[in-house]
């Protein structure tokens, strides 16, 4: 098979990559990689020094893309499919990369610092820039809710679903364990429920679903604090 895809199923930019192949029914080969373990980790190592995933891999066009972002773009470029990942109007990719590069800075990037700290040891932790994490992610969903309070749009960046929802399904997805959307950011909350039924991200949190139970904020949140 000409794409091979190094990821793992509960990583939420994996899983952004993820729904842009299920939208369009883009054939690949799978290659889960578990970090844990020393010849996965070194089979990706060799891929992708930087050691991190989701890495697509053309091998007939001899290329290697770390970086989900491009990954998408890349996609949309030589395997275009019904969903227009990236739509043609300028203004309105513009507006998708906009929103496409919202969800992975201030969403996913602060909601992976506040989960990941529980995985550090005890006396490494970082509960400052924890804090200032979850101050972003509230920052960050007072500023989408308002967006999507003020255009009504269906999905993140406009009425056309995009990268920009591959971004948002997952970064929302897993703010909402740690943040319930629904308690102050209805309109998130709202963007979530109908991602969730999207069937590619439905397909995603499926494949997803054996791996919950390593959540390590699993009944934990953080509303409220500051
Ligand atoms: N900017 C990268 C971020 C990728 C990323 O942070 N991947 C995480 C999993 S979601 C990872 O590989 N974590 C392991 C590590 O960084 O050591 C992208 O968009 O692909």
């Amino acid at each position: 098979m000409a794409l091979k895809l190094y990821y793992h199923p509960f990583a939420s930019f994996c899983q952004k990559v993820l729904i842009a192949l299920y939208e369009n029914g883009t054939s690949f080969e799978p290659v889960l990689v578990d970090l844990g373990n020393p010849a996965s980790r070194a089979e990706l190592e060799r891929v992708w020094p930087r050691v991190q995933f989701p890495v697509l891999v053309d091998e007939s066009a001899g290329r290697t893309l770390p970086e989900s972002t491009i990954i998408i773009e890349y996609l949309h470029l030589h395997y275009p499919g019904p969903t227009e990942l990236l739509p043609a109007d300028p203004k309105q990719a513009l507006r998708t990369r906009l929103w496409e590069r919202f969800y992975d800075l201030h969403v996913d990037v602060p909601m992976q610092k506040v989960v990941t700290d529980n995985l550090r040891p005890e006396g490494s932790r970082d509960p400052f820039g924890v804090t200032e994490a979850a101050r972003q992610l509230r920052t960050a969903c007072a500023i989408i809710d308002r967006e999507l309070a003020a255009t009504n749009q269906t999905w993140a960046a406009g009425d056309i679903f995009s990268m920009a929802d591959c971004a948002a399904a997952p970064a929302l997805y897993y703010v909402n364990l740690i943040m319930p959307l629904a308690e102050n950011y209805r309109h998130a909350a709202a963007l979530l429920d109908r991602l969730m039924e999207r069937p590619s991200f439905a397909r995603v949190l499926a494949e997803a679903r054996p791996f919950l139970q390593f959540f390590p904020m699993r009944g934990r949140t953080i509303a409220g604090s500051d």
